[in-house]
């Protein structure tokens, strides 16, 4: 297939300065009529053709200027349209008609029907499915929209930017024209349409303007959309205040579809979003549910700024617009809730999912330079370690500069298609300071290796550790160079408290953070009064892997006494995993009675907030050992080592837990706030523990039928799936859950992902049953992810069955999945990213599926790409 390459960028020799677009709306046969108002750009010879990108069109009718275009002076594919003998003039109005088919849509990418109603999704290059167009990021246009619809079917007509006029065409048909004066790039744009519900709301900005909000939802679901517009108007609020970022529009939609690729789309003023993080009530939705809901509204709202006012030069820059907005949306979710809680969360995350893309076979810069496939590239390295490169540079300026680098990109680059160069030079304006070295975390993938080993010298006080930095090898990438890694830190002396840190040699050390720049550095503190105990990498301040040679009683030190509340969680967290890996290779299950101690002083720490503790108590999860094991990975060993575990700390701790799990119980009615929810997850880690612990899911059982809210409930029936999944007291709930939501399909995909979750060989027979229920379907995504998704991502001993079943059935799902929707078919092939970790019978019979899938004829571009890099 055809590699696109960053070196190869070139300007297009035309512009799309204007876009006029009408669409006749017909399942079957939408019309499509664009007038592109076309300028050729200075330099560009006029004999020069126009290329438009296409994907799947059928051309109707091209005409230039109002005349017809004659036969010899174009080519029309299914994937471009070249044109030449253009006018003379430097401008001309270029006016092409496409039909197009959105019903039959099922790669849900262009325009398609969701549930009877019309929506698009245009990015990366879906608006090729719409009309023939320069459909790059770097054409940036205004769009013009005109919607004819049928008024029995499409009642409800919405596109980009302002509301322009409307009315009525005769009995049957009716009209809406929008108005967008943003130029954007054709990935931005949306058209929505259909017979939808909605509620209302407005949002004055800063400067005073109103601005009219909206959410449209699927008919008697108004009141589900309320928390989401709550969170919408936070989030418009705490831009305006953090970032100076206003909204610019009169009008903001949010439209909710049930049947989406992804989480949601930050279109211009009318972002699209995956149901699933618009709906929520007590009934329905967990904790978590609703702090995505707040994550994703906030997320696709600040792309306003990051990513449409200021957008991609090219896909290349991905990490431009997403990993800056999703530290926009991190620092929000901190702000709204706890920071320290919210810090662990992502490190957790980052851990299970960008880590093992570093570190696999398909590890990538955080901007790539290579793509077959950019869908393929919507990744949580570009993501998540790119929102974790801006952290770093906040971390490196401090507060106040990173604002001004903020503002003086913001500034400088409002109304462009920008690069990361252009991003990283504001930065190094505004602060003086030179990021060059830095600039590496954009080029080079891998996750780095940073190990240390300490001495105190109690002759001097000299405290001194031997720093030495690595990336291991890569794909195309087997040399690496040493980063600019900033280490925050802090010195713990016998009191626990922080020591005054004086004179350091050896590196760049200030505002308490280290800064590592070569493969090796000794840093000297000078004068210690007595042997520290180091807190390294605070707060997560790198996204390395870091080895330390701390001793069991520095971790418990620090699991008690650092004043850093992340690295508090991280140490009591490398204990688990060090107990952890060592069952699971040994076999041997006797845990330190100090750790399990120091967990129950946790667990019990008034002083503590209750997400925080839930989280201490987390223990690391299958995945995250077997990804600490590295190699020759046995699930199910991992799974009998964490089991056990999970039981001494339950038994050792049976009272205490008891009691705190009665404490916690909320009187209240529902309410989503961090604090209670926080009281939520600590109650139900707890939970897991004293069923453990008592050999029975009695205690299970009662709280899931004393449940008033979808977080207890589900995660009563989720330790009653995973603990006793063949007890009748699991059969009952099952059943129960089942019949009192068949009719809500988000609530169903909980009930697929609990029961694709259980531990066990066992388990994908029950996953290929339950394939024919009648809630699922293998044409929507949020289906297909909860049943098979999970099944393959989060189900260790399940997906990696010795005699390679589960390997089997995952390349099933994937062939017959990529007929019609390649994009999801390919990030469902990722699940076999880790395959050469397994032991050597599992790893033979994942390639052997993996090869399988390669050989299937006419297989998308997406999968292929996916499964070769896999295949390596
Ligand atoms: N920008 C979209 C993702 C588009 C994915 C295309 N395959 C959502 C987001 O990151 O906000
Ligand atoms: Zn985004």
């Amino acid at each position: 297939g055809q590699v696109f390459r960053l070196e190869d960028y070139k300007p297009s020799d035309y512009l799309i300065t204007h876009t006029d677009l009408l669409f006749r709306l017909d399942p079957t046969a939408t019309l499509v009529t664009a007038k592109l108002s076309v300028k050729r750009r200075d330099g560009v010879a006029a004999n020069a053709p126009v290329v438009l990108d296409g994907d799947g069109l059928v051309l109707e009718s091209l005409s230039i200027n109002g005349m017809p275009v004659s036969d010899d002076r174009y080519k029309a594919t299914p994937d471009s349209l070249e044109i030449s003998g253009l006018p003379q003039e430097a401008s001309f109005e270029l006016e092409i008609v496409t039909r197009i088919s959105p019903v039959t849509n099922k790669a849900l990418m262009g325009l398609y029907q969701s549930s009877g109603n019309y929506c698009t999704q245009c990015e990366a290059e879906g608006f090729r499915r719409i009309t023939y167009f320069l459909d790059r990021p770097d054409n940036l246009s205004t769009f013009t929209v005109r919607i004819e619809a049928k008024k029995s079917e499409a009642p409800v007509l919405l596109s980009n930017g302002n509301p322009v006029e409307q009315g009525s065409l005769d009995s049957e048909w009716h009209y809406a024209v929008w108005h967008d004066p943003f130029p954007k790039p054709s990935y931005l744009f949306a058209l929505v349409a259909g017979d939808l519900g909605s509620i209302h709301d407005t949002f004055t900005t800063s400067s005073g303007r109103e601005v009219a909000l909206g959410i449209y939802v699927e008919h008697g679901k108004e009141p589900l959309a309320t928390y989401a517009m709550d969170a919408l108007k936070r989030s418009m609020r705490w831009d305006e205040e953090r970032f100076g970022c206003e909204y610019d529009l009169s009008v903001f939609n949010i439209v909710a579809v049930s049947d989406f690729n992804m989480g949601a789309m930050e279109n211009k003023g009318l972002n699209v979003f995956n149901d699933k993080y618009v709906l929520a009530d007590p009934e329905t939705a967990t904790d978590a549910d609703y702090a995505n809901i707040e994550a994703i509204i906030a997320h696709e709202y600040f792309h306003n700024w990051t990513g449409n006012r200021i957008t991609c030069r090219d896909w290349f820059q991905l990490c431009l617009k997403e990993g800056l907005t999703v530290y926009r949306d991190h620092e929000f979710s901190a702000d709204q809730r706890s920071r320290p809680v919210k810090r662990i969360a992502e490190v957790r995350n980052l851990r299970a999912l960008q880590f093992p893309e570093d570190q696999g076979p398909l590890a990538h810069p955080v901007r790539p330079r290579r793509y077959k496939e950019i869908n393929n590239f919507y990744t949580s390295t570009v993501y998540e370690k790119g929102s974790e490169v801006v952290r770093m540079i906040h971390t490196i300026l401090g507060a106040e500069q990173f604002r001004a680098g903020m503002d003086l990109y913001f500034q400088r680059h409002d109304g462009q298609a920008v690069t990361i160069e252009d991003f990283i030079a504001c930065f190094q304006e505004a602060s003086g300071r030179a990021l060059t070295h830095f600039a590496l975390w954009y080029h080079q993938a891998g996750t780095p290796r940073v190990n240390v080993t300490s001495s105190y010298e109690a002759d001097t006080g000299d405290f001194v550790l031997n720093v030495e930095q690595s990336v291991p090898p890569t794909p195309a990438e087997s040399m690496k160079k040493p980063l600019h890694i900033p280490l925050a830190y802090g010195l713990l002396g016998p009191n626990g408290e922080d020591m005054e840190v004086g004179s350091v040699e050896g590196a760049t050390v200030a505002d308490g953070v280290i800064h590592l720049t070569e493969g090796s550095q000794t840093v000297r503190f000078r004068g210690i009064g007595s042997r520290p105990v180091l807190s390294l990498n605070r707060g997560f301040s790198s996204p390395i892997v870091l080895k330390q040679d701390l001793t069991k009683e520095d971790r418990l030190f620090l699991a008690r006494h650092d004043s850093d509340l992340y690295n508090r969680w991280e140490a009591i967290n490398a204990l688990c995993v060090e107990a952890l890996i060592a069952a699971s290779t040994s076999g041997s299950y006797d845990f330190d009675p100090a750790l399990v101690q120091c967990l129950v002083e946790m667990a019990s720490n008034e002083s503590l907030e209750p997400a925080y503790r839930a989280l201490a108590l987390s223990l690391p999860t299958e995945a995250d050992i077997a990804r600490e094991i590295g190699s020759n990975v046995n699930p199910d060993a991992v799974l009998a080592a964490r089991s056990a575990l999970r039981l001494a700390i339950g038994s050792a701790a049976r009272d205490a837990f008891g009691r705190i799990y009665d404490a916690q119980a909320d009187r209240q009615p529902f309410s989503p706030d961090a604090a209670s929810a926080g009281k939520r997850s600590l109650r139900n880690i707890l939970l897991d523990y004293l069923v453990a612990a008592d050999g029975s899911p009695e205690l299970a059982s009662r709280q899931f039928e004393a449940a008033d809210n979808m977080t207890d409930r589900a995660a009563a029936l989720s330790v009653l799936a995973h603990q006793y999944p063949q007890h009748e007291a699991t059969q009952k709930a099952l059943s129960a859950f089942e019949e009192r939501f068949c009719d809500n399909a988000l609530v169903m995909d909980k009930w697929f992902i609990i029961q694709a979750t259980i531990p066990g060989a066992a388990t994908l027979d029950l996953v290929r049953g339950l394939t024919a229920h009648p809630a699922f379907s293998l044409t929507n995504p949020n289906r297909v992810r909860s049943l098979v998704g999970t099944f393959a991502s989060g189900n260790q001993t399940g997906f990696h069955r010795a005699d390679g079943a589960g390997y089997r059935f995952l390349a099933d799902t994937v062939i017959a999945l990529d007929k019609h929707n390649p994009q999801v078919a390919a990030r469902l092939s990722t699940a076999f990213r880790s395959w050469r970790s397994m032991e050597a019978g599992r790893q033979e019979k994942a390639r052997k599926a993996l090869a399988s899938i390669n050989e299937v004829p006419n297989l998308s571009r997406d999968v292929k790409d996916i499964v070769e890099r896999t295949l390596g």
